[in-house]
Formats: C-alpha cells, structure tokens, sequence
C-alpha cells in the first residue's frame, strides 16, 4: 500500500470558546494540532496508510497526543519521548468575534528537539510521498536538519516530496526564512503555498504540481506546467486554522490513491473548506 510519511511538532492547544480577552475562569478547549500532524490525521481519516515522527514530552500533553494519533489510525513508532523538555503548546485567543489569533509557547519543547537521528529511515526509503512543511524548519537547527536529512533520504528512494510553505511569522521573518523555504520548495513535486506566502520564497519554483492557494477565493493547480483554477466551496468560516492542513490531507490521500492531480484538487478544496466550519485546527 501507498504510504504517506511527514514528521514535525505535535502540539497540545487550548482554545478560547468564547471571544474576548481571557479572564480568570475563562474557558479553553483542550485539542491537539501541529501542521504535519494534522495532515496525517487528515490523510489517515481519508484512508491513506500513515507515519508520523517526531518527539513528545514525557507529560500528560504528549500522552494525549499519542492517543490522539494512535486513534486516528497514524503509526506513531517513530515519535519519540523526550524526558528532557515538555510537549509543546499553542494557545488559541479569540479577541475580537470572528478573529483568532495565536500563540506559542513551544521554545525549547519536546518537538523542536527533532533531529537527524530521529528519523525512521526505513519508513522514509519505503514511502510514496513525504510531507514536510516549513514550521519544522523554523523550530531549531537540528530540526532543520531533520528536515532536509528526510527530504534526501527518501526522495533519493525515489519518494516524491510534498512542501507546505506554512510561513509562520511568530516564529521567524522572512529574510531569515526565505533561504531555507526557498531551497525546500525547489526540492519538491508537491508544492502547497498560499499565495500571500509567495514574498517568503525567492521565486515559485517550476514544479511537477503546484497548489497555489487563493482563501476563499479558491486555488490555482499547475500540473505538468498546465494552469487549472478552482473556486472556493461555499461555507460558513468559524476557525480558518487548519485549513491549509486539511486541504494538504486531501490532496494527499487522493493522489496515494492514484487519482490525478485535477481530482485530487477538488477534493483538496472540498477538505479544506470543511474544516473552517469547525473550531480546532
Ligand atoms: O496549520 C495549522 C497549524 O498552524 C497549527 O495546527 C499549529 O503547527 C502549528 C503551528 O506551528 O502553527
């Protein structure tokens, strides 16, 4: 069976359930998210067979994530237990009605620890596809590693290689990101990037499948250098968080089906307008 391969940082998320600045007794909703995580959940529920690897914290956090992945159907063997550093956090705040703004408190965590020796290298040389995105690199020096190792190793067995721009401002700025986002996404044939992340790369590089992403305006697919452009599904935005994620998912799992890039792009759309309806990424 087709196999689906990413690794990143798996976080634990408290959200606001109500707007506003919080207040002593507020409530938070508990989840769990991190990009790569997501789509694995996503490809998973979607029925394509998937590992994830990474590093936990030996607290109730990374348990909880475990059992979240565990369930969803990822095979987690090769997300590992750090005892030197917590399960990352991110902290979802509604300010305003209809807004959500993030923050992190995942410096020094269990997941930016990922390094070059964490790296499953038989799942990676047995894989069809390996997704990375560019929030691992941003998270330390090793974990860049990790990422550019895992590119190599299975793109050199003949995996092909799925990019997610994901440009995080809260964790680097673009002329410190553009180098490293730039030299990942000309090593893909899977390239996702919102189009309001186009500034962070030095240039859109000629892909074999390009998604560019439009919100809700939809998105252009360039597939094989032939230009398609889909609109947007129609839905009611509760939380965009997650969205690019879900439609990575769905792209994803329709093409380790076997589907082409062209029905693989309407499903993607179709995913990723399903989860802004819903709050949690
Ligand atoms: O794409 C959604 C992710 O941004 C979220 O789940 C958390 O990985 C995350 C991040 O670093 O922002």
């Amino acid at each position: 069976m087709s196999l689906l391969v990413t690794l990143g940082e798996v976080l634990a998320v408290v959200g606001a359930e109500e707007p506003g600045p919080p207040r002593v007794g507020s409530g938070f909703r508990l989840t769990v998210a991190g990009a790569e995580s997501n789509v694995a959940v996503g490809a998973a529920r979607l029925g394509a067979d998937v590992a994830f690897a990474g590093r936990v914290g030996d607290d109730e956090f990374g348990t909880l994530a475990r059992t979240v992945l565990r369930g969803e159907g990822v095979d987690i063997g090769a997300l590992r237990t750090d005892p030197g550093a917590p399960t990352g956090l991110m902290v979802k705040l509604r300010r305003l009605p209809g807004t959500v703004g993030v923050r992190y408190y995942r410096a020094g965590s269990a997941g930016s620890r990922l390094s070059p020796d964490d790296l499953p290298e038989d799942l990676l040389r047995a894989a069809s596809v390996l997704h990375v995105s560019g929030i691992t690199p941003a998270l330390s020096a090793s974990a860049r590693d990790a990422v550019f190792s895992a590119v190599e190793t299975a793109s050199s067995a003949g995996a092909l290689v799925s990019f997610d721009v994901n440009y995080r401002a809260r964790l680097w700025t673009p002329d410190v990101a553009r180098p490293v986002l730039s030299d990942l996404a000309s090593r893909a044939d899977i390239l996702f990037a919102g189009e309001d992340e186009t500034h962070v790369l030095s240039s859109v590089p000629d892909v074999p499948e390009l998604l560019l992403k439009r919100g809700g305006q939809g998105c252009t697919g360039r597939f094989g250098g032939v230009e398609t452009s889909r609109p947007a599904r129609r839905v009611t935005a509760v939380d965009p968080v997650g969205a690019g994620d879900a439609f990575a998912a769905g792209y994803l799992a329709d093409r380790l089906a076997g589907r082409p890039p062209a029905e693989a792009l309407e499903t993607a759309l179709t995913t990723g307008a399903f989860a802004v309806t819903q709050p949690g990424d």
